[in-house]
């Protein structure tokens, strides 16, 4: 059987640990292949640092789609995150109508804002525009803030009800028709979680770990990165989520006592051993 492999669309950070730095690293210690499609390089992440470099690759994502479908390669997951512009998304949903074959899991991260913030990138239309591909996914990844911007909602901080989250997903199932996975979903001061809800069944499960206070940049894509590895391994959802909620505190916890700026991004990289303890059987 060949080795599983996964699409990743997202930026490369030079600096921030997140998106692409993220990704290849958890993936790859998951045993899965990253084939990397960087959809723009930038010297840092865009969540609190200044002056930053960046260049749009939006010209090289269909050339390669091309060459990779070209050369026969097959996509467990194609698995897409933060990207440039709006021009971007139509080229994801291009790319995605290439790569994509018969068992082929379309994962749909919107990255685009935190803390009941659009990131400072991205004009306002971007979260209407975001919908478009999250319509082509078989689940997506919104944390709270992405969610009421893609539903045109006013933001509400922490701690949320069950059935504010619930009413949240049910309305994201209008955007998805596959799996809506939320993410920093919070029910009390001193937790931290991820709800979901499959179209199909109905079913809506949650799953929390401790929580440590305090602002964590790049979580989710760490969260998401563990949930997609989880997926294309055949763990199912449940496993999957309970692996990606708890790496990602474990990850946290590693970093919380030697970090003074939180925005830099977390020591995801001292626990990467534990990772396929938690996707492990
Ligand atoms: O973590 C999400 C993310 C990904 N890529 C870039 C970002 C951010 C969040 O700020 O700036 C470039």
């Amino acid at each position: 059987m060949r080795q599983k492999r996964i699409a990743a669309i997202h930026d490369i950070s030079g600096i921030g640990k997140c998106s692409l730095t993220v990704a290849l690293p958890i993936i790859s210690v998951a045993g899965i292949e990253c084939a990397v499609m960087p959809t723009a390089l930038l010297s840092t992440h865009t969540g609190g640092f200044k002056n930053i470099y960046i260049e749009d690759l939006a010209k090289s994502i269909m050339p390669i789609a091309n060459h990779w479908k070209s050369q026969g390669f097959e996509f467990d997951a194609i698995y897409s995150g933060y990207l440039g512009s709006m021009e971007q998304v139509d080229l994801v949903k291009d790319c995605i109508s290439v790569l994509k074959g018969k068992g082929t899991l379309v994962v749909v991260d919107p990255v685009m804002g935190d803390n009941g913030k659009l990131y400072q990138t991205f004009s306002p239309e971007f979260p209407l525009k975001m919908r478009e591909l999250c319509a082509e996914a078989d689940i997506i990844t919104p944390n709270v803030t992405e969610a009421c911007l893609m539903l045109s909602k006013e933001y509400a901080a922490p701690p949320y009800t069950k059935e504010y989250v619930e009413s949240l997903l049910l309305e994201l199932g209008e955007i998805c028709k596959g799996t809506i996975v939320l993410t920093g979903v919070c029910l009390a001061e001193n937790e931290q979680g991820a709800a979901a809800y499959s179209i199909n069944d109905g079913r809506i499960s949650f799953i929390s770990c401790n929580r440590s206070p305090g602002i964590y940049h790049g979580t989710g894509d760490i969260f998401a990165s563990v949930f997609v590895s989880g997926m294309v391994l055949s763990k199912g959802m449940e496993k999957s989520l309970k692996a990606a909620v708890e790496f990602t505190g474990l990850a946290i916890e590693n970093t919380k006592e030697n970090l003074p700026d939180l925005w830099y991004g977390v020591n995801f990289e001292g626990v990467l051993s534990e990772l396929p303890k938690l996707l492990g059987d």
